[in-house]
């Protein structure tokens, strides 16, 4: 079963140490309405929706048409993509990090800083830790946040995000506390059709998920037949957490001329249990 919660971001005392619960595997999704501002996210989410100049959108899954995301804030996600399915090397998403630096500061309006308004966030729904942004042991910042844009016919497709396996997560699994995963994920503009995220009670640790004849892809009619199934609309500034890393979840396929658009990373508690860092 998919254990959730629902709160209003101006009483968070239900959820304020939300983030060691789906740690210790007792709550695996926490919506929080209201999170951001609503009319600062969704001003951006509409100017970045406008075809009428490219803000520089990367296109990492191009190669896969219904999970064309569209990317702002760095150009190797640290996730495995179709162009890079064992995801990007350490030094070349450092690399893209640091040309992509000043990115979050044009997402928004002036006087709108994205990390500040995250690392706030966090730190109320994590027992009042310090929220920040991962840094490599040598000291470079990881990507904080990134934007997606998925338009009329897209989708992300079922998945989980235990993805301390990947050559880019050699540095940061040995600074975080591994048992799970995290994506936060806020919404700056809602499609008019589509664009749910549908959580399963399936889990990334359990062998028998059903999977495709290719055995790496998760069969989905499958799965939805066996497993139970949670729904979560999002509306511009609300937020979620999610045990990504554990629950198997997608987004289902937009449909409509409006972009579903969202900002949003990963996160996990320092090994040391005493702040939580966030990347994407
Ligand atoms: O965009 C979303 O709502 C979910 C993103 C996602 O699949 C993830 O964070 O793993």
């Amino acid at each position: 079963m998919v254990r959730s919660v629902d709160v209003d971001a101006r009483n968070l005392s239900g959820v304020a140490d939300g983030i060691t619960n789906i740690y210790d595997d007792t709550l695996d999704v926490i919506v929080v309405r209201g999170a951001f501002d609503t009319a600062t996210l969704a001003e951006a989410g509409e100017r970045l929706d406008s075809n009428a100049s490219d803000p520089g959108w990367s296109r990492p899954n191009v190669k896969m048409p219904p999970e064309d995301l569209q990317l702002l804030g760095t150009d190797t996600p640290a996730t495995p993509t179709y162009q890079e399915p064992r995801g990007a090397s350490l030094e070349a998403y450092l690399g893209s990090a640091a040309s992509h630096a000043a990115a979050p500061a044009r997402i928004f309006k002036p006087g709108f800083d994205g990390v500040s308004e995250i690392s706030a966030v966090l730190s109320q729904i994590s027992g009042a830790r310090p929220a920040q942004v991962a840094r490599s042991s040598d000291d470079r910042p990881y990507v904080p946040f990134t934007i997606r844009r998925l338009v009329d016919g897209k989708q992300v497709g079922i998945h989980h995000d235990y993805h301390y396996r990947l050559d880019l997560y050699s540095d940061l699994s040995g600074q975080v506390d591994t048992r799970t995963l995290i994506s936060y994920v806020a919404t700056l503009r809602s499609p008019e059709q589509g664009g749910a995220l549908l959580v399963y009670g399936a889990t990334s640790d359990e062998p028998d998920v059903p999977r495709l004849a290719n055995g790496f892809s998760y069969d989905l009619s499958a799965v939805e037949e066996r497993y139970d199934c949670k729904r979560f609309v999002m509306n511009p500034g609300d937020l979620f957490l999610l045990a990504s890393g554990r629950c198997l979840h997608r987004v289902e396929r937009i449909s409509g001329p409006k972009a579903r658009i969202t900002m949003g990373g990963f996160l996990a508690l320092a090994k040391e249990g005493d702040r939580v860092l966030y990347w994407s």
